[in-house]
C-alpha cells in the first residue's frame, strides 16, 4: 500500500509565486536562507530532520545543506538554490539526495547549483545588494562567515565604489508578514493536519480509563497520527492527568491516570511541515465532579466567546479580552473571585490561573511567526490568518509548584477546586464572513 499522503501537497507554481512576492519586497536587497542543520541526539544518532520553515516556504526543499539566495528586482532579480551533490557513500548512510539536477526538475527552480560552489560564488552574488536579509544566529556558521566578510569588504571599499552590502536585516521582517496570511494551498495543508490531529484524539479518547498510563495514551495518539498518514507529531504531545494538567508544557507523560481525574491532551499532527494544535480535557471514570464540571464549562464558554470575537477587522487583543472576561465571570460565579468584572480584568485577577495568551498563529510552525502588535496597536485580523484559541484555568494545590520566594504573593488558594487543570484549544481560520473552526470535536 502506498503512503496515504502525497509527499508534496503544494505545487511548484505556488512556491514560485511566493518567491515572486519576496523578490518584489526585497527591492535592491538580497535574502539568504540556509537549511536547518541536522541535530545530534547523542553519540552518532541524529534527531529526525526537520527542514527550516522559511526555506521550505519559498522552495519546498527538505534536504539539509541547502541555501537559497534571492536578489531583488531592482538589483537584477535572481533566484539561486544550492543543494548537496549526489554522493553514493553518504546516501548509503543517510538516504537518497536529489542533487542539483533532480532538484531543478522536481522543484521547478531553474538555477540550482552544487553546495560545494557556495564559498567561491556567494561573495560575488552578494555584491551590489544594498542590505542582506540573513539571520545572524549560530545555525549556519559557514554562510555567516561569508556574510560578515561581504560586509567588511563593502565597508572597506564601498565608500569609493558605492557597492554594498552595508547592513543586515532579519528575513522575518519580510517573510513573517507573508506567512501570516495563508494562501489557499496552506489552508488546505493546515486542514489536512488538523484532520489527522483529530484522528489521533479519537484514538486517545477511546483509551482513557483509570489505570492507563499517560504514555499509553500518547502512544495511541501518535500511533493514530502515523497510521492516518502524518509525518510526525508537530510538537511533543502533552498527556497530563490530574494535577499534571496544571503544568502548561508537561511532556513527560509518565503518570498513571486515576479514577475521577481529568486528562488534558494537547497535541498536533504534522503533514508536509504544516501542523494542527488541539487541546481537549476529558473526564475519566464514572462522571466528572461538580467542581470539574464547573471549570470545564467556564473554559468552554471562554473558548466560545473568544471564537465569536474573531473576524476581519477585529483584533487579536479583542480575542484575548473576550476569553478573559468570560473566565473572570466564571471565577466570580463559583466564588473564587469577588468584584466587578472590568475591575478584575484591569487588576489581572485571572493571571494566577490563566497565565498565558489565548491565541498564537498556526502554520508551518506551531507558534507561527507574525507580530501580535503593529505600530503599538493590536494586530487586526484578516481573512487567511490562522490562529489557535486556547483558554485554560489551572488551579494547582497550594504548594504544588514549590515555595513562593519571600516578598512575592502566593497564588490564591483555589479551595475545593484545587488540583484541577483545564485547557480547550481549537484551530480557527479567519474568513471574509468571520471565523471557521477547523478543529471540530471528534465525534
Ligand atoms: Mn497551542
Amino acid at each position: 500500500m502506498t503512503h496515504p499522503s502525497s509527499p508534496d501537497t503544494i505545487p511548484p507554481a505556488q512556491f514560485a509565486e511566493r518567491r515572486r512576492k519576496v523578490l518584489e519586497a526585497l527591492d535592491s536587497d538580497a535574502m539568504l536562507l540556509p537549511a536547518a542543520p541536522p541535530l545530534i541526539r547523542g553519540g552518532d544518532s541524529e534527531l529526525p530532520y526537520r527542514p527550516d520553515s522559511e526555506l521550505f516556504y519559498l522552495t519546498g526543499v527538505r534536504e539539509p545543506g541547502a541555501l537559497l539566495l534571492l536578489r531583488g528586482f531592482a538589483n537584477e532579480a535572481r533566484v539561486v538554490l544550492y543543494v548537496h551533490e549526489r554522493d553514493p557513500k553518504m546516501e548509503q548512510w543517510t538516504g537518497l539526495r536529489a542533487g542539483p539536477e533532480g532538484t531543478r526538475s522536481h522543484l521547478g527552480i531553474d538555477d540550482v547549483r552544487s553546495a560545494g560552489q557556495i564559498e567561491g560564488e556567494l561573495p560575488g552574488l552578494l555584491a551590489g545588494a544594498e542590505a542582506l536579509h540573513f539571520r545572524l544566529d549560530d545555525r549556519a556558521p559557514r554562510i555567516r562567515r561569508i556574510v560578515l566578510e561581504a560586509l567588511r569588504n563593502a565597508r572597506a571599499r564601498g565608500a569609493r565604489t558605492g557597492i554594498g552590502p552595508r547592513g543586515v536585516l532579519d528575513p522575518g521582517g519580510i517573510l513573517d508578514e507573508f506567512r501570516l496570511r495563508k494562501d489557499p494551498t496552506e489552508i488546505e495543508a493546515i486542514r489536512a493536519a488538523v484532520r489527522l490531529t483529530l484522528a489521533g484524539f479519537e484514538a486517545a479518547r477511546d483509551l482513557l480509563r483509570p489505570g492507563v498510563g499517560e504514555w499509553e495514551v500518547e502512544a495511541a495518539l501518535t500511533g493514530a497520527f502515523r497510521r492516518a498518514g502524518a509525518d510526525t507529531p508537530a510538537f511533543a504531545p502533552i498527556v497530563a492527568s490530574g494535577p499534571n494538567a496544571c503544568i502548561l508544557h508537561y511532556i513527560e507523560n509518565r503518570r498513571r491516570i486515576e479514577e475521577g481525574e481529568l486528562v488534558l491532551i494537547d497535541a498536533g499532527a504534522e503533514l508536509d511541515l504544516y501542523g494542527g494544535d488541539i487541546t481537549r480535557t476529558f473526564p475519566v471514570g464514572d462522571a466528572a465532579s461538580p467542581e470539574q464540571e464547573a471549570i470545564l464549562a467556564i473554559v468552554d464558554r471562554a473558548r466560545r466567546s473568544a471564537i465569536e470575537a474573531i473576524g476581519p477587522g477585529r483584533t487579536i487583543a479583542g480575542v484575548h479580552r473576550a476569553a478573559r472576561l468570560t473566565l473572570l465571570e466564571g471565577l466570580v460565579d463559583i466564588g473564587l473571585l469577588e468584584g466587578e468584572i472590568e475591575a478584575l480584568l484591569e487588576a489581572d485577577a485571572d493571571r494566577p490561573w490563566f497565565p498565558h495568551q489565548t491565541s498564537h498563529w498556526l502554520g508551518l510552525d506551531t507558534h507561527d511567526p507574525g507580530d501580535y502588535v503593529v505600530d503599538g496597536e493590536s494586530r487586526v485580523l484578516e481573512p487567511g490568518m490562522v490562529l489557535t484559541v486556547e483558554p485554560g484555568l489551572y488551579l494547582p494545590e497550594p504548594g504544588f509548584f514549590g515555595p513562593v520566594p519571600d516578598g512575592r504573593d502566593p497564588p490564591p488558594d483555589p479551595g475545593h477546586f484545587a488540583g484541577i487543570g483545564v485547557r480547550i484549544e481549537d484551530d480557527v481560520l479567519v474568513t471574509a464572513e468571520g471565523a471557521e473552526v477547523l478543529s471540530r470535536d471528534p465525534s
